[in-house]
């Protein structure tokens, strides 16, 4: 039975100009919903309705914030393995891995729940006589929340829930292929209590939808994760409007493996960080850089363990890597793979596309013996697809980690407490792991890069406030 998911704006459920259809790439058989596509013109009643409505939710209490967020949150943990499957069937990760995603988003809902009644200020005194100065945080007033495909929950839930948290309201897109992980979340808010307009949700393609949210003069925060292409679009018209805009778009990340890592959890690390949800992350580890004295010894682990992954049907019990996520990403990760060929990159094992009984897109993990100049370990591939390259020393292998366009996340796995806290000082990325896999962040943190992988604001944890609100500064003579 497929879901007819709508579109909900300023308080009402509405269908759009087209219909959609959402499908499982584990099973071509099974799609997930229909779906309501928007246009131009719907996009532009959400944000008006957001516009209307920011007064009102920009004046409520912080109890009433709390009280919404917390709603959300709880049904969301208490529905984590309904969720779980929906998000499963839809974008493909492995069922515990989806559970996970849900549980995660919960618990991101929950934590700005409380942040709402944390909201302050300082005051101080003037150094004027007789002047007390004010600094206060207020909403930046319409916020476009446009979100990518790989994590349909738990990143539309860490720009929702500060959005709101902290005053704003909202006009959500999330991504074309996981619609009605979009709509669940939706549906979920929709019952929890906020003014008509102060949360909409519309669907379609970012070119239509996306990009009326981007140009819509009414909105005045854009916050958007996806590709470092459409990025750079959104902040160029972000920046001719002057609207605030934060930027997730990516990365290359590197995980370091020295002499004296304890091996077997450097093997975990990399695997981890390299394999599971498909290599589909921003903060995967796809430059695994070993330094030369364990250099064929790694290379052996992995080629053992990558091959022994199973690749599958994201509901299978004994499914450790989902399928790709649609046949346009597989179509892109085989071109890479072929890339890889041409260039001389020697491929250690998998790469594959695997049939299984049911029609999905199906890659068994990749691992190539790279050249730090081949494009396979320099462009973001965002698939099952990782690279090891030999380093001579330490200072080689820092070199090595930071020579990329992308600053996201850098991991090392050592045992060296020197190595490591030089590592956390010099790798030039937003985050540092060190001996655990460079994807797998918490969430009452900052997460964001550098370089080329970020702009603007962090997004959770407290630094949130930094995007979403405004400071004003007020003086009053008594
Ligand atoms: O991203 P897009 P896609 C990378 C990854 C992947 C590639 C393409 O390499 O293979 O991007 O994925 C909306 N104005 N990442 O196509 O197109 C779009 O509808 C406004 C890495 O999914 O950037 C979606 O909601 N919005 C990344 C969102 O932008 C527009 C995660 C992202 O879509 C728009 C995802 C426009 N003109 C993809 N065009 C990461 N590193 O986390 C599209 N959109």
């Amino acid at each position: 039975m497929l879901a007819t998911c709508k579109q909900y704006i300023n308080g009402h459920w509405e269908t759009g100009v087209t219909l959609g259809e959402s499908e499982n790439p584990s099973d071509a058989a099974d799609p997930v919903s229909d779906f309501a596509r928007g246009d131009a013109r719907q996009t532009d009643d959400a944000v008006r309705a957001a516009a209307g409505a920011r007064r009102v939710w920009a004046d409520s209490t912080p109890q009433r914030r709390f009280d919404a967020l917390d709603f959300v949150g709880t049904e969301i943990l208490a529905r984590k393995e309904e969720l779980g499957r929906l998000l499963a069937r839809e974008e493909g990760k492995t069922l515990p891995e989806a559970i996970g995603e849900a549980a995660r988003a919960g618990q991101i809902f929950k934590f700005f729940a409380a942040e709402a009644l944390r909201i302050g200020g300082e005051k101080l005194a003037s150094v004027r006589p007789g002047i007390e100065v004010d600094i206060t945080r207020e909403p930046v007033g319409v916020v476009g929340l446009i979100t990518p495909w790989n994590f349909p929950f738990a990143i539309p839930a860490w720009k929702i829930a500060p959005a709101l948290a902290y005053g704003n309201t909202v006009v959500f897109k999330p991504a074309e292929l996981v619609p009605t992980c979009g709509w669940q979340l939706a549906e979920i808010i929709s019952r929890a209590g906020l003014p008509a307009g102060a949360f909409n949700l519309v669907m379609g393609s970012g070119r239509q939808v996306g990009q009326a949210i981007v140009n819509n003069p009414l909105v005045d925060a854009i916050s958007f994760t996806g590709s470092a292409a459409i990025g750079c679009d959104v902040l160029k018209v972000a920046s001719e409007r002057r609207t605030k805009v934060q930027l997730e778009m990516g990365g290359k990340n590197p995980l370091v493996v020295l002499e004296d890592a304890p091996f077997e959890r450097a093997v975990d690390c990399a695997i981890q960080g390299a394999f599971f949800s498909t290599g589909q992350r921003c903060t995967a580890s796809s430059r695994i850089i070993v330094e030369a004295p364990v250099f064929d010894r790694f290379v052996d682990a992995m080629r053992a363990r990558t091959a022994s992954l199973r690749t599958g049907h994201a509901l299978a019990s004994d499914t450790e890597i989902g399928p790709v996520v649609s046949n346009e990403q597989l179509a892109q990760d085989v071109r890479y793979l072929q890339i890889g060929r041409e260039e001389g990159a020697q491929l250690v094992t998998g790469g594959e596309v695997l049939e299984r009984p049911t029609k999905g897109h199906f890659l068994s993990p990749a691992l190539f013996i790279a050249q730090p100049q081949h494009r396979v370990a320099r462009e973001e591939i965002f698939g099952p697809v990782a690279c090891i390259i030999r380093a001579d020393d330490y200072e080689h292998a820092l070199a090595l980690a930071n020579d990329t366009p992308f600053g996201l996340c850098a991991g090392i796995c050592t045992r060296s407490l020197e190595r490591a806290t030089h590592f956390k000082r010099y790798a030039e990325a937003g985050m540092v792991m060190v001996n655990l896999p460079t994807a797998g962040v918490d969430f009452h943190v900052p997460f964001g890069g550098r370089k080329g992988s970020s702009f603007g604001p962090r997004e959770q944890g407290r630094y949130a406030s930094e995007f979403y609100t405004m400071v004003k500064t007020s003086y009053t003579s008594a």
